[in-house]
């Protein structure tokens, strides 16, 4: 029997913990069970109470405040008492069956998916040995990064970075689709979907070339030049070059307020487990009782 499962990663403040709750609504409204596992040892609030909470094994502030630790140490600190105490986490797993979807709200240090070896080890946990849960990443990055496109070239690094460490399926999610609604043309959203290198030359707010920088002498330490003299400007070029030769990354687009966004979210998520190979046929009679029923 396997089991399913979606990773939902991406930097601080990206809508993963919204998108989970959405997720998990989308998943009632369509009687299908959903188990919900949160590994954001910081985490405070939630929509719907984790059937599993890493908070019950470790929180992050006993951590900080014990080892003298800041929030981004102190999450790798929980993550390796995690991987400690593994029984924590896969106990309660080997009793999920397969109908189910498990949610698993990952916390926001970027850090985790870039430089640590911490999360490939625990996805092989996940997806290999006993639990062999079938899963799928899905990285969000917030959608208002694609008004400043250094910001959304970075964020596409550290998926794709996300992307090559975990080694397994993987979506890109541009999230918080509302707040861009109107203010982004849907031509040029797409240039953003499809990650095309070329936003870095095509910038309206581009930087002045070595040319224009030598006429107009500016402080090359100042934060303002750091951050806008022709050397950023290379530097977000290699970078969106890196992006373009690896040709991995590309985004679906979320709304959390619309059901089609979400079930489309689903469905990839689905389809990149293999989800619906797995299900018995149900009896018409079934599925007339549920339909009653809602
Ligand atoms: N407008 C809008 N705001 C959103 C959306 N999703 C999340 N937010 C807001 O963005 C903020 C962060 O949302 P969270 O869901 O907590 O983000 P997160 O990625 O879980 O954050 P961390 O766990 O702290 O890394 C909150 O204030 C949310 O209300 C969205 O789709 N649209
Ligand atoms: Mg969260």
């Amino acid at each position: 029997m396997s089991k399913y499962g979606t990773l939902v990663m991406g930097p601080a403040g990206a809508g993963k913990s919204t998108f989970c709750t959405a997720l998990i609504q989308h998943l009632q409204n369509s009687k299908r069970p959903c188990f919900y596992v949160n590994l954001d040892p910081a985490a405070e609030e939630f929509a719907f109470e984790p059937d599993l909470d890493i908070k019950d094994l470790i929180s992050l502030e006993d951590v900080m405040e014990e080892m003298s630790l800041g929030p981004n140490g102190g999450l790798i600190y929980c993550f390796e008492f995690l991987m400690e105490n593994l029984d924590f986490l896969t106990d309660p797993l080997e009793d999920v069956t397969e109908d189910y979807l498990i949610v698993f709200d990952m916390p926001g240090q970027i850090e985790l998916y870039t430089h640590v070896p911490v999360l490939p080890n625990l996805v092989k946990v996940l997806m290999q040995g006993s639990l062999n849960i079938r899963m799928c990443a899905a990285y969000l990055l917030e959608a208002t990064f694609v008004i400043d496109r250094p910001k959304f070239f970075s964020g596409t690094l550290s998926a794709m970075s996300a992307m090559m460490m975990l080694e397994m399926p993987h979506i890109n999610i541009l999230s918080k689709m509302d707040l861009v609604k109107g203010q982004v043309a849907r031509r040029d959203l797409q240039r953003f979907v499809d990650v095309d290198a070329d936003l870095i030359d095509d910038d309206p707010s581009r930087k002045p070339s070595d040319e224009e920088d030598s006429k107009n002498y500016r402080d090359p330490a100042t934060k303002e030049s750091l951050m806008s003299g022709s050397a950023f400007h290379k530097l977000n070029k290699a970078v969106a070059e890196l992006i373009d030769g690896f040709s991995m990354v590309s985004f679906l687009k979320l709304d959390v307020q619309d059901e089609d966004s979400l079930g489309a979210i689903l469905s990839y998520i689905d389809d990149a487990t293999q989800y619906h190979e797995a299900q018995e046929p149900r009896e018409p009679k079934e599925f007339d009782a549920d339909m009653e029923e809602q």
